[in-house]
């Protein structure tokens, strides 16, 4: 049998932890187009370009790990990996003031909730976080979201912590189940029951 092959975009502002979190779970080697940043963001390395990685989620599924700057003008990576996306995971960083406009701007782009797209907003860099500050950045980026008509889990994510980011992948493996099981419904019922993601 061919091994299906599954897309999982991971996008997030510069320093967010993508290149990390791919490097934490990737089975192979991760293709990283990393270069020393020219300008001052606060690391000496930025990636130039996609992250890529790879990871065998059972027998005859392998999922594609592709990682991919936050900003409006990579947008021409993003189309690249926008067909057929078993989901998308936000990585957003704690500590530094929320780019609503980034968020909306991504959201509009691959419209999760029209396109059936399982979503999980990860928020790094949170492990020094109160509760009550990361539940303040929760609320925002929910409030961001419901304008899109998406509800997603919100959560804390270290990715240089294996368990915390194998857990965002089981967050989209029960998401993706929803999803196939809803569309199963509308199928055999022939109309929407308006099952959808929950967080
Ligand atoms: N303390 C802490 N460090 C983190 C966390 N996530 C990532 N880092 C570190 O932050 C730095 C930047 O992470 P990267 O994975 O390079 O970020 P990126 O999203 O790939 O950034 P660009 O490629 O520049 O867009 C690395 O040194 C990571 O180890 C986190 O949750 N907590
Ligand atoms: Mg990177």
């Amino acid at each position: 049998m061919e091994p299906i092959y599954k897309k999982l975009a991971i996008v997030g502002e510069v320093g967010a932890g993508k290149t990390e979190l791919i490097k934490t779970i990737s089975e192979i080697s991760p293709f990283a187009t990393e270069e020393r940043s020219s300008e001052d963001i606060g690391k000496e390395f930025t990636t130039v370009g996609i992250d890529y990685g790879r990871l065998t989620l059972g027998e005859d599924v392998a999922l594609g790990l592709y990682g991919l700057p936050g900003q409006k003008r990579f947008s021409m990576l993003w189309e690249m990996v926008k067909s057929g996306l078993w989901g998308l995971l936000i990585l957003v960083k704690y500590g530094e003031e929320l780019n609503e406009e980034a968020l909306n701007i991504l959201l509009d782009f691959y419209k999760p909730e029209e396109n059936d797209l399982p979503l999980v907003v990860g928020i790094s860099h949170s492990e020094n976080a109160s509760e009550e500050d990361l539940d303040t950045l929760a609320n925002r980026i929910e409030r961001i979201l419901l304008e899109h008509q998406v509800f997603s889990p919100i959560t804390p994510v270290d990715p240089r912590n294996i368990e915390s980011s194998l857990i965002l992948l089981e967050l989209f493996y029960s998401l993706s189940q929803n999803v196939e099981f809803s569309n199963a419904q509308e199928d055999c019922l022939g109309f929407d029951q308006g099952v959808g993601m929950n967080g």
